[in-house]
């Protein structure tokens, strides 16, 4: 029996919700995408906190009743789930590895790229200068990681790679350029290269701004 596609609830420039459809594709996984049209603020009608996320954000899947949100949390569950042990090894060490970089997704690259780009592509009300900053305090690191390693965590792609790699991509539209990041370059393109990868849609707003 063919797998029932995961529905993926998600808005197209939420680089959140990318993380989860990237991480779908690369699986080879059916699935629709049901649009939560965040400027109009559905992802916190009482049907959608209730049922799909009580924090009120996107992303949330539906893999065939079992409902998950978060999109960190997701990617785990994906890759334990469908992911034959290619994306999260499932010894103790290489598992404390991938989550210290989900860690930083949640923390610096939430605070750092994915802010600058907020401010611009959604208007939302962000110390810039800041998040810039932070943005490439946490470049310069990750580019050092990557002088020593093809993917954050060894020399295989993980979920750390798919939770990292939307924001850092999109990092531009922030105002936040790439340039003196060679290897953060060299492993995007590594990343676009893998079977199954699919990209988000640029934003015209931060294509204007970059
Ligand atoms: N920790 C959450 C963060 C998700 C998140 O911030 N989603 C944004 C879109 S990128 C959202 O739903 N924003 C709507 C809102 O803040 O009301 C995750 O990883 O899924």
């Amino acid at each position: 029996m063919s797998q029932p596609a995961i529905k993926l609830y998600g808005f197209p420039l939420s680089g959140h919700s990318h993380r989860v459809e990237l991480m779908l594709s690369l699986l080879g996984l059916p699935s629709e995408f049901i649009l939560v049209d965040l400027k109009q603020g559905a992802q916190k009608a009482p049907d959608f906190i209730a049922h799909l996320n009580r924090f009120g954000l996107v992303p949330v899947i539906d893999d065939n009743g079992t409902v998950l949100a978060d999109s960190n949390a997701i990617l785990v569950y994906l890759a334990n789930q469908y992911g034959n042990g290619q994306w999260l090894p499932s010894d103790p060490v290489g598992q404390a590895r991938v989550q210290r970089w989900l860690s930083a997704a949640a923390g610096q690259l939430h605070a750092g790229p994915a802010a600058a780009r907020l401010a611009v592509v959604f208007g939302a009300e962000v110390d810039t200068v800041a998040a810039i900053s932070r943005s490439h305090a946490l470049l310069k690191l990750v580019d050092e990681q990557l002088s020593q390693s093809r993917f954050l965590v060894g020399e295989q792609p993980s979920i750390a790679d798919v939770a990292f790699y939307t924001y850092v991509a999109h990092a531009p539209e922030g105002n936040v350029s790439l340039a003196d990041y060679p290897q953060v370059r060299a492993w995007l393109a590594r990343i676009e290269a893998l079977p199954g990868f699919v990209g988000m849609p640029r934003s015209a707003v931060g294509l204007q701004a970059k």
